[in-house]
Order: structure tokens, then sequence, then C-alpha cells
């Protein structure tokens, strides 16, 4: 590798060129003074907007609704740490265990690092924090590129259990004329939770079915869980015991753990053989038509399991805060691996499992499909942005959580997942017409647009509110703009680059930098969403001389707005964006779903003069600079 970035394993740490090492009985502690103007990026899937700087962070991958500023884990682990003051200092954390991060935590003007003595530790430097994130994902691989159905908007609902739930969905949004390209099945599709099969009292012929949703341009992508359930007749469970696939517990019988199915066991995703095997079984689904896939809890999510249902038993509720430990944390002390012949204990070992799980469906989807698939996941670690994407898991209908999703986006592309979005709408909770509203304007700017709700929730696919022009005017926006969201994350898969930037990224003046609720999204365009509840108006900061594009669903309107602050009023069926000096955004006449949408008619708004457009067939494997052409302005 001739990137420049330095590798050191524990044993060398003590020459790490920027952090003060100490090495304890359990664990490394690493040490960097920060200066007073330096801004911390990174981290990845976490709380606490861009910069992380007085916040407490714990990479341990985790199932929890619950997003709040104090929550110290969500899903993912991206132990990814950018140093953005005079110059910046990169470091990637490179551990399975867990890593603890305490960034200037009650003003400390430090930040320290506790982990694990299995630790690579990556230094990079660089002019700056975009220089150093291009460095890192150099060195991480391409990011997952899915097709361009994908890029479409997606709805989904855990609580649609049969054929016609699905009937009604494609039906609502047709007949509202808002554009849809895929609708997810959740669990209730499979026969009681069992990974791979179908339920055929509710979906009597999935083939057929999946092929008549395709030709009105609607794909279904099911859920796959981590957890295989225990029981006789199970193909997937049978063939995984006698094949010695599945995960191990202390006395050295099979660990066996409660998630929706009941009883199930985990596959070891760490042996290459299971990940051959679990990934095999996806045919099962891709031999009926599927194309796309999400990976759910594979944290992995544990309820209970006979381990914590005998320890919760004999123990008392636990009294002080450090007590206050899941049933997983106990479980991950409790199961095994076997890595090249090793028993390593899961805990060793737990924010990789997710990313395995991903790999192991990304690996065998690829061969067995000819073109590309669509695959996301829960949990994450550093790497599996080369298999699949990620959705940020169980948020709510809340201003907040809307918030979060904007600030967490730059931090996604920083580690490579750039196919990415939050549950559209809130997954917990009930969202109202606004919320939905001011969301679905943001989400028309990520790789991954979908609508998600939880089961018992008020039900919140568009046609359902009132006044559905509203959200015809944000949806279809979302497809006018495909020929530049779809070429611009092309662009930065094949290039190492980000799609969604922060501002300070680009911007070098100090309030560029301490901007969180504006974004640049592709090389061309920064939006500035509007993120509460009951506003009009907000405040834009323009760095530069820009052009203002306002969208009201009917057409595009344009104006030059010089460099700095300036208000704008946005309704709830407007979005209105930016398009930085001298560049083009392309925009398309859109369409009902993305194989109606011409990707070659287009016309380029903003001041520049030419654009380079990514075009293919949306499935080809063979994603090249080639198919990028230059488009003149008329
Ligand atoms: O314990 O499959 O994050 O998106 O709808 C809940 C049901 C399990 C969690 C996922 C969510 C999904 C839900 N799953």
């Amino acid at each position: 590798m001739d990137t420049g970035a330095l590798v050191r394993d524990a044993e060398s740490a003590e020459t790490l060129r920027y952090w003060q090492v100490e090495e304890k009985e359990n664990e490394l502690v690493f040490v960097y003074e920060l200066a007073e103007r330096d801004i911390v990026y990174g981290l990845g899937e976490q709380v606490r907007g861009i910069n992380k700087r007085g916040g407490r962070y714990v990479s341990y991958n985790t199932d929890n609704p619950h997003h709040t500023d104090d929550m110290p884990s969500l899903y993912g682990s991206h132990n990814l740490l950018l140093i953005d003051g005079d110059g910046c200092v990169g470091t990637f954390f490179d551990t399975p265990a867990k890593a603890i991060f305490e960034v200037d935590y009650h003003g400390s003007g430090k930040i320290v690092v506790r982990c694990d003595k299995n630790v690579k530790v990556v230094e990079m430097d660089g002019a700056n924090a975009y220089a150093v994130t291009r460095e890192f994902l150099s060195l991480i691989g391409r990011s997952f590129i899915p097709p361009l159905w994908a890029f479409g908007f997606g709805q989904s609902r855990w609580g649609y259990k049969r054929q016609k739930d699905i009937d009604a969905v494609a039906d609502g949004y047709r007949n509202a004329d808002i554009p849809l390209d895929w609708i997810c099945l959740d669990i209730d599709y499979m026969d009681r939770y069992i990974d791979f099969t179908v339920n055929k009292k509710r979906f009597p012929d999935l083939k057929e079915y999946a092929e008549s949703m395709r030709s009105r341009g609607l794909r279904l992508v099911p859920i796959i869980d981590a957890g295989v359930k225990v029981e006789p007749g199970n193909e997937t469970y049978e063939e995984g015991v006698k094949r010695g696939y599945f995960c191990t517990n202390h006395e050295g019988g099979l660990f066996k753990a409660a998630v929706w199915p009941g009883m199930t066991h985990f596959p070891d995703f760490f042996q290459p053989k299971c990940r051959e095997w679990f990934g095999n079984e996806y045919r099962k689904l891709t031999d009926m038509g599927i194309e796309g896939f999400w990976n759910d809890m594979n944290e992995p999510a544990i309820f209970y399991s006979e381990y914590t249902g005998v320890l919760n038993a004999l123990t008392p509720s636990p009294s002080t805060e450090s007590e206050k430990e899941t049933n997983a944390y106990k479980d991950y002390r409790n199961f095994y691996h076997n890595i090249d012949g090793k028993r390593v204990l899961h805990d060793k070992v737990h924010n990789l499992f997710g990313a395995l799980m991903t790999r192991a469906a990304s690996e065998q989807l690829d061969k067995m499909l000819p073109g590309r698939f669509l695959l996301f996941s829960r949990s994450s670690y550093v790497g599996a942005h080369r298999y699949g994407g990620i959705w940020t898991g169980d948020n709510a209908s809340a201003w907040d959580h809307l918030v979060r999703n904007v600030k967490m986006m730059p931090s996604l592309n920083m580690v490579g997942f750039l196919y990415s979005g939050a549950d559209t709408g809130g997954f917990g909770g009930n969202c109202g017409r606004e919320l939905m509203l001011r969301w679905l304007a943001f989400s028309a700017f990520t790789p991954l647009m979908r609508n998600h709700s939880a089961i018992l929730t008020r039900k919140q696919e568009c046609y359902r509110y009132s006044g559905t022009d509203d959200f015809r005017s944000i949806v279809s926006l979302r497809y006018k703009l495909l020929p530049y969201i779809y070429s611009e994350y092309v662009k930065a898969a094949l290039h190492g680059d980000m799609y969604i930037k922060p501002l300070g990224f680009e911007y070098a003046d100090e309030r560029s930098r301490n901007i969180e609720d504006q974004l640049l999204v592709g090389d061309s365009i920064m939006i500035a969403p509007i993120i509460e509840k009951g506003a009009k108006d907000r405040v834009v900061w323009l760095p530069e001389e820009m052009t203002e594009v306002r969208y009201d669903g009917n057409g595009f309107e344009c104006e030059q707005i010089p460099k700095g602050l300036r208000r704008i009023q946005v309704g709830l069926n407007e979005v209105v964006f930016y398009i930085r000096k001298g560049r083009c955004v392309p925009v398309c006449k859109g369409g009902p779903c993305t194989a109606k949408t011409d990707m070659r008619d287009v016309v380029l708004l903003g001041d520049g003069e030419e654009y380079r457009q990514y075009i293919d067939d949306g499935f080809t494997k063979d994603v090249r600079e080639e198919n990028i052409i230059t488009v003149k302005k008329a």
C-alpha cells in the first residue's frame, strides 16, 4: 500500500506518532491532546452530531431503539477519528472487541480511547479532514454499489402480513401517483419466522407474485434474521447442526437463544465455510425472483438465552448502573466462535458478527445473480461497506430523530457506508403529516430512501395522509434528481470518495466548519433541510455564491444568491437546495419508478457548463469509469 498510512499493532503501539499509549492489565489506553480549534469527526453510526467533542461513545454493537445523546452504542462500530484543526490527524482503531471513546468528555481537552489489546492502529495525516478521509476510504476498499432501482423510493412496515397488504401498498402508491420502486417484506412473510421459508398461506406463490410486481415496476425486498430456528425439519437448522456451522456455548454444546422464531442457533459467520453455506441459502429466495434483502437482528439481538434465563432467575434485580446489563450483554460472554480452529469468546469479536453476515450474503448473491443486488444490514463494522449498505435502525417518529439522521449521514460516509439512510418517518411512534413531509424532503437526498414503521404504530405510507399532492411533489423530486444522485453515488464509490459531506470538508471558514444542519450532497449540491417542528423558514449559510433551486411539484425555479446568510421560506410541498459555484446538476422528468425514468433526457441546472454523468443499464456489475459521459449545457 502506498497510501502513507502507518499500521501499528499492539506490540508496536508505543511507536505511534500521534497518541500516547499506556498498557493496562486488560486493555490499552490511548491519549491525544486536543487543541481548542480541533473538530473531532468520525465514529460513523453514533449519536451527538457531526463534531464528537464532549461525548463518550462505546463501540459495542447493540439493538437499542433509544437513540438519545447519552446512548453510548448503536448497531454498528466504526472506530475512525479525524482530528481536524491545523491539518488533520486520522486514526482507525481496528478491533473486533469493545472500544470506548471519550472525546473531550467533560471538557477534558483530551481524547481517551480504551480498548482490547487485540487492536491494529492505523494513523494517517493530511491537509484536512477531507483529504484524510479519502486516504482512509482508499485503504478500506470500494463501497457497495446497488442497482439503480435501489435508489428509487422504498416502502416498508413491520405488520404487512399477506399478499393483499402488499397489493394495497402497490395500489396505494400507483393510484396516488406517488413514485415507488420497492416494498419490503418484514418477518411475517416467513413461516413462523424461519429464515429462507415463505408462509404459503400468506404468499401462495411468491415467485409468480414477485414477477407480477416486477411488471408493475416494483421489487420485493424480504428480511433475513440472524437466528436460525431450532426445529427438526427446518433444513437450515439441520444442515447447520450437521456441519458444525453454529456457535457453541460454554460446555461445548450449541448456543441457544430466543429471538423471533423462538429458540435459535446463530450461524458462526467467522467460519468461511459457514458464510458460504449461509449465503447460499438466500438462493431459496433469489430462485423466486428476489433481488434484494435486508439483514436484521445481527448484532446479534437476543431476547434471552438458556444461560441468561437461569442467571436472571438466580440474581436479584440490578441495583447499580453498571449492573444494568441486558441479557444480550451477559450472553456475549457465554458463547463461542470457531476461528481458524480456535475457540474464541464472542465478546472478543462481537463487533464483527453483523458485518460477516452481510459478507456471507453479499459474496454468494454476487455469484448467484447475473446483475447487481440490493443488500442492507442493521449491524455493521468498517469493511462491511464493501458488501452492502446499512440502515440506522429503530429510530422514532420524532423531530430529534430527523435531526440525528441528518447529522449521522456524513459520519457514515466517512467510513464508506455510502448506501445508507434512516427509517423515514420514524420506526417507533406515530408520524404526523408535517414530520413525514420534512423527513421525506431530507431522505430525497440519501441513497437509501425508505419509509419504514413498526407494528401497532400509525400507518405512515405517503398515500394515507391528506393532501397527497404534497407527498407526490417531494417524492417525485427524488426521481427528477436520480441522474444526479445515481451519478454522484457511483462516482463516489469508484473514486473512493464520500457522497454526503459536512460543509467543513469543502469550506475552511469557521462558520462552515461548525455547521451541522446543512450538508453537501455529491459534488454540486448543498442542502439545508427544515428539521424543526412548525418551522416555515430557516436561516441558511452560503459559504460562496450559489444557485438556489426551489422545487414545488411543478418546476424548478433558480436564482443566483451571493455568499452570506439568508433566510428562506419553505412550504411543506417544497424542497429548496443549492448548487455550488461553477457546478451543474442534471435533472430529468422523473417517473412512477426507476424503470420508467429516462436518465438520459436531462436538463442542467446551476451556473456551470457541463456535468459528468454516470450512465449504465442500472444492473451491470461492470461499473466503470468509461460509463461516465460529459453532458454539456444546451
Ligand atoms: O425486534 O422485524 O430494526 O426494522 O421492522 C424487532 C421486525 C425486529 C427490528 C428492525 C425493524 C424490523 C423489526 N426488527
